[in-house]
């Protein structure tokens, strides 16, 4: 069988960085729960350890910073003639710790790119690092960015995605993973979980496994309902989602929170939930917490043939000559 053992691992709230002279700041000790989570996810026989979305930092975009030299701080710098990712000090000891244990990671951080042309551009982005080869296979850049470019009035949650990031200029790229069976990869980051359409970009490549980070907050005082209630809406429609993709593309689906309360004030609570789901949109296996949590699960990837050759056969059923709408402005 084309098994793969995957360990999604939920993270609690990393803190904002605050001064603290001589002290180990939030993301120093972010580093080392990530690398206590891959020593655990090795122990439980995991080949491969996914992060949540932006796990290098707290939630920044919940902020609007101001000050360049705090903003690049969140930042990985890349360029063609390098820094590369695998580089990053912030990313290193993980991903070196993860080469020698033979696991691959896939994670999320923000990215700051200067191309060959001299332009820098930030994105919202996931990688796939294969132990083996030490190379990065898959790099997604997140193309659905959720909220504004400006401040809603004091007292609402922000979301200023669209203030940091550039949507992502690298679509949806399913890769293949040689190490692991030569699985069908894909990557999508938190809100493109909602958009069939970033599925069904993966999914007519043949997806197998699709690999989702996230961070969603749990409660925005602007909008209608109690904490409980927002909090019971906001997981309803991640499992939707991440239920609906998995079926209709007949893929699993391995989705990481990000969770807990990162930040006092409105938009700082974030919802758990970590989940995989099957090809047959049947839940695998689901975490319990708002911290650091392992789910492990042993996924046999041959599970996707069967919708893929029946109901979910796009050559056969797909009538795409109605589907001119969907990609219209
Ligand atoms: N990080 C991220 O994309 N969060 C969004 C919040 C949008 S407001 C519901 C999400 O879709 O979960």
């Amino acid at each position: 069988a084309r098994t793969i053992t995957v360990a999604a691992a939920q993270m609690g709230p990393i803190l904002s960085e605050s001064p603290n002279p001589g002290g180990e700041g939030p993301r120093a000790a972010a580093m080392k729960r990530m690398l206590d989570l891959l020593e655990d996810a090795a122990a439980k026989g995991a080949q491969l350890v996914v992060y949540p979305e932006l796990a290098l930092t707290t939630f920044f975009p919940r902020a609007m910073l101001t000050d360049p030299a705090e903003v690049a701080a969140l930042f990985e710098p890349e360029s063609p003639a390098g820094p590369s990712i695998v580089d990053s000090p912030h990313l290193k000891p993980l991903l070196a710790r993860a080469s020698s244990l033979g696991v691959d990671v896939s994670i999320g951080y923000a990215e700051r790119w200067t191309g060959e042309d001299g332009i820098t551009t930030d994105y919202n982005t996931a990688i796939y690092y294969s132990a083996a080869s030490g190379n990065v296979l898959g790099k997604y850049r997140k193309v659905h960015l959720p909220g504004r470019t400006t401040l809603l009035p004091e007292g609402s949650a922000q979301q200023l995605e669209k203030y940091y990031f550039t949507p992502g200029n690298l679509g949806f790229q399913a890769f293949r993973v040689p190490d692991r069976h030569q699985a069908i990869c894909g990557m999508l980051i938190c809100n493109d979980r909602r958009w069939p359409e970033a599925w069904r970009g993966l999914g007519l490549q043949g997806v197998e496994l699709v690999l989702c980070g996230y961070n969603t907050s749990d409660y925005k005082p602007q909008e209608a309902g109690s904490v409980e209630e927002q909090t019971e809406m906001a997981l309803l429609h991640h499992h939707i989602s991440c239920q609906g993709g998995s079926y209709t593309n007949a893929c699993f689906g391995v989705h990481v929170a990000k969770a807990g309360v990162e930040a006092e004030g409105p938009g700082g609570g974030l919802i758990g939930g970590t989940v995989i789901y099957d090809p047959l949109g049947c839940k695998v296996g689901e975490t319990t917490t708002l911290r650091d949590e392992l789910l492990v699960a042993t996924l046999d990837l041959d599970l996707c043939k069967r919708q893929k050759a029946t109901i979910f056969n796009f050559a056969n059923h797909r009538r795409v000559e109605h589907y001119g709408r969907i990609v219209e402005q």
